[in-house]
Formats: C-alpha cells, structure tokens, sequence
C-alpha cells in the first residue's frame, strides 16, 4: 500500500520528526523524501521543511499539520478536549516553536550539525554568548513541571510531540547534554517519551 503521508524535509530536522510523530501516532503510513530546505520555494513560500502530501492536500506549517493529522486520522487524541487544558496545550507548542526552538536551533543545534556533518569550524564565542539564555530557557521549563506540571495537562499531546524533538536536538549537543542532565523533570519526561512507540520509530540516524 502507498504510504498516506509524503514528508518533504531534511533528515535531521526537527520539524519533518514532529510531522513523523504525528503520523506514527496517528496510524498512518508515511515516508519522508530528503529535501533541502530553501530548495523547494514553490512550495513553501519561506522555504521551510516540512511540506506534506496527504488526502490529496499539500499542507506547511507543522502546527497545521499535526492538527489535520490529528483531526483528521486519530479523532483529536492529541489534543485535550478541555478548553483551560488545551489553552495550556497550545501554549507549549507556542513555547517551543517560537522560543525554544530558534534559541536552540541558532545557538547550539545548527552550529554542531554543521560542524559534525560538513566540518565547518566551531565558534566559541557564538557558542558561549548563546549558553545563558538557553540555560535561562531550560530553567524556565524546568521550574514550571516541576511546580504543576507545566503541559503534562493530558497523556501525550501536541505540546509532547513539538517539545520532544526540539529538546532532544538539543541534548544531542555537547553543551545541551550537561543543561539537560542538570534538570531532574525534563531528564525523566524525555526518557518516559523514549518508551513511546511513535518516538522510538522515528530516532534519527544520529541518536546512538
Ligand atoms: N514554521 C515552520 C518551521 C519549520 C522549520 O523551521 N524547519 C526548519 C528545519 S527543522 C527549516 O526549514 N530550516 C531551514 C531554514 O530555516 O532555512 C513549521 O512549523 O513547519
């Protein structure tokens, strides 16, 4: 049977694993087909990864995506159905897509994956002036599950499957490592994630 779902997206992206949790989640068949970002501007009009062929639709923006998928293939499961819990829900996935992510993406992610895959040198400096604020970020989190919670307002969510990969992007550099080890809650939630079946099919190459 041909997979419901084509991903366009690089391989090691956040973005593209998020759209391939959902899918797993979902039940449905999909495969990812590598894609540059930047490549493909005739689809997404700012040139980000993932674009996704499903139903007959191509859809951007992982947000809208994963709430089609959602809605669409697995009758909202990942969303609650409480309004004050998905008001929290939603605020997570905000979080981490308009502040965790580009904090990571710019000051640790993107620079090690440039540098262990292409060999471009690292800078320290970049490195190093990037360190408080993402500390700063990662305190934040922590602090907030640790007090109520903070999005664990129902089983596995939305705000779980945007969360996960963006912090483990991070855990898998250098620096991110000991930020991540020095926070109790996040450390136990992530492994807790790593025993869920959508996590564990869609590992990138680079996890050991
Ligand atoms: N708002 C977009 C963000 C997607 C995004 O930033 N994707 C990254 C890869 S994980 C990308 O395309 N980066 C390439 C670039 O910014 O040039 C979404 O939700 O899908």
């Amino acid at each position: 049977m041909p997979p419901q779902a084509r991903i366009f997206g690089t391989v090691i992206s956040t973005y593209t694993r998020i759209v391939e949790i959902t899918c797993e989640e979902a039940g449905i068949a999909h495969e990812t087909i590598a894609t540059a970002a930047q490549s493909h501007q005739n689809r997404h009009p700012f040139g980000k990864v993932p674009v996704v062929e499903i139903d007959e639709l191509e859809l951007i923006e992982s947000v809208a995506i994963t709430q089609y998928i959602d809605n669409a293939h697995n009758k909202s499961a990942l969303q609650p159905s409480d309004p004050a819990a998905r008001a929290i829900c939603d605020k997570w996935v905000a979080i981490a897509n308009n502040y965790l992510f580009p904090l990571f993406e710019r000051g640790l992610v993107m620079p090690w994956i440039m540098h262990r895959v292409a060999g471009y040198p690292l800078d320290p400096e970049k490195i190093n002036s990037a360190l408080p604020q993402i500390s700063r970020a990662l305190g934040f989190c922590e602090a907030e599950l640790q007090r109520d919670g903070a999005w664990k307002v129902h089983d596995f969510s939305l705000a779980d499957v945007f969360l996960y990969p963006v912090l483990r992007g991070l855990e898998l550099t250098p620096q991110g490592e000991v930020g991540i080890s020095q926070c109790d809650a996040i450390s136990s939630w992530m492994r807790v994630c790593e025993k869920r079946h959508s996590i564990e099919a869609t590992r990138w190459e680079t996890e050991s």
